[in-house]
């Protein structure tokens, strides 16, 4: 049994994962448009597996009998300084995500709310993936001074990233 006070909260988290998706197709589409075909992969990857993230949620409150109440989803900016600046911002987001995630822990625990608390454990550690994989592009990004061959040789790197389709269950 999960709590009404929960169950609001996770439809809340649904709606902050699909404007993480939003903010990071927005980032692919200022990729695109300035010849950054690499970085338009990656966001666009990252999109997806936001989108995913939504559904863990979706699925979730479904599971458990629960209905879901989808929310309108704000409008992300459409243009960006330049490549440190969408990953800067990238960074922040997910830090924000973060700190969202620990305190839909903290509800479920003082809800003694394990089903919960359990589910919540793939994002920690999804979490923990983000950040560390956004400190390392902003690094790369340093070095390679954010322009000329350095940024063109980062855009190679970003388009190898691919896109894996969640496992049931995993
Ligand atoms: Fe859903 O992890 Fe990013 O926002």
């Amino acid at each position: 049994m999960i709590s009404k006070k929960m169950i609001e909260a996770l439809n809340e988290q649904i709606n902050k994962e699909m404007y993480s998706a939003y903010l990071y197709m927005a980032m692919s589409a200022h990729s695109t448009s300035t010849g950054l075909p690499g970085f338009a992969n990656w966001f666009m990857v990252q999109y997806k597996e936001e989108m995913d993230h939504a559904m863990r949620i979706y699925n979730y409150i479904n599971d458990h009998g629960e209905k879901v109440s989808l929310k309108a989803i704000e409008q992300p900016p459409s243009t960006f300084k330049d490549p440190m600046d969408m990953f800067q911002k990238t960074l922040k987001h997910e830090q924000f995500i973060t700190k969202s995630i620990n305190e839909l822990i903290n509800l479920a625990i003082k809800e003694k709310d394990h089903a919960t608390q359990i589910a919540l454990q793939w994002f920690v550690t999804e979490q923990i993936e983000e950040e560390g994989n956004d400190n390392d592009i902003i690094a790369k990004l340093e070095l390679a001074g954010g322009k000329g061959n350095g940024l063109f040789m980062v855009d190679k790197d970003l388009a190898t990233r691919i896109y894996t389709p969640p496992t049931a269950g995993g």
